[in-house]
């Protein structure tokens, strides 16, 4: 199985499909073959091991996949019945697979008689797959929220002024965060008062090989002059009557992790929704006091109403702090 995984971190780390990776072992244990996902539209690794094999070859063998085997004809054939064709006696698979059509590969292959086991290093296979796992059992991307604030939560002065609030580490530290994720989102306000780039750069202002695509929610348009249709990719719009929905467009078309950045109303937004699976805040230890908070109401009227998130990581950044946080249960 870490051979699968291998195999498996050679496919495309970005993309709508998974990275998967396929080892097909003989009675007595010899690698007959191997194969890995390259991406939407081309042979599952289960196929593109059996496809290195002569007819027969696999007969009597052991599958051993990193993810479990699909059921469903999309873009390929269904690997389950593949399997069966070419005669695998026995399959070994991690993650069973979160897609609503794709699912139930094992129960197909059982019932062909086929001996199969999963679960098998799961904890691996789910850290392979990462934001794509979660994001296809939350059918949407992964959301992250982050601001930057001063210790009493506020995240510009009166006037409106903000920059900046944290110092270069904790700064740096966001672009790569940004970086990281498939798709960066501001808020129209946000556009329309700081002009952001929504890219993701160096200190001295170089972009990183990574960049994230351009997302800015709300009904104003977005000027032609503005910086963000500069971006090296295009600009998506989304109206943001309904996030999830919305979001859910951006997850079919191959966003899994989204950065939400720019504004209040839109964190806001966000958290109402139910959308904020991570919270990164960077706080300076700064007072501003006055009106200018991180958020916008979030409908909490009483203590009891709180939303709860529980602490993952605390870092220091120079003079700043990097919290990390997670919904409470989750
Ligand atoms: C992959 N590669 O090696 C395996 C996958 O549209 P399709 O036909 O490419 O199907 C994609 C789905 O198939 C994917 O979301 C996952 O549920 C399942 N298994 N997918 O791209 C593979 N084994
Ligand atoms: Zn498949």
């Amino acid at each position: 199985m870490r051979r699968a995984f291998a195999l498996a971190a050679q496919g495309p780390e970005r993309g709508i499909n998974p990275r998967v990776g396929c080892v097909i072992l003989s009675p007595d244990g010899r690698t007959l073959a191997e194969g890995f996902h390259r991406g939407a539209g081309t042979a599952h690794a289960e196929v593109d091991a059996l496809s290195r094999l002569a007819p027969g070859a696999a007969s009597g063998a052991t599958a051993v996949v990193s993810l479990e085997p699909c059921n469903h004809t999309g873009r390929t054939g269904p690997c389950a019945e593949a399997l069966i064709a070419a005669g695998i006696a026995r399959v070994v698979y991690t993650v069973a697979d979160p897609g609503e059509a794709s699912s139930g590969g094992a129960e197909r292959l059982r019932a062909a008689g086929v001996e199969v086991a999963g679960g098998v290093l799961v904890a691996d296979g789910e850290a392979l797959l990462d934001d794509w796992l979660v994001a296809a059992r939350l059918g949407r991307p992964v959301v992250t929220v982050k601001w930057a604030s001063t210790l009493d939560g506020r995240a510009a002065a009166a006037d409106g002024s903000s920059q900046w609030i944290t110092g270069p580490e904790a700064r740096a530290d966001v672009h790569r965060e940004r970086a990281a994720a498939d798709a960066i989102i501001a808020g129209i306000g946000t556009v329309l008062a700081d002009d952001p780039a929504l890219t993701a750069r160096t200190p001295d202002g170089r972009p990183l090989p990574r960049q994230p695509r351009p997302v800015v929610v709300g009904h104003r348009p977005v000027p032609d002059d503005a910086a963000v249709r500069r971006h090296p990719l295009p600009l998506t719009t989304l109206p943001g009557d309904d996030l999830a929905a919305e979001l859910a467009g951006l997850h079919r078309e191959g966003v899994r992790s989204v950065f939400v950045e720019g504004g209040p109303a839109l964190a806001s937004s966000i958290v109402r929704a139910g959308l904020a699976d991570r919270l990164l805040v960077y706080l300076a230890p700064a007072l501003l006091g006055g009106p200018r908070t991180a958020l916008d109401a979030l409908g909490v009227t009483s203590i009891d109403e709180a939303i709860r998130y529980r602490f993952t990581e605390v870092v220091p950044l120079g003079a700043d702090l990097k919290i990390t946080a997670r919904p409470e249960g989750a």
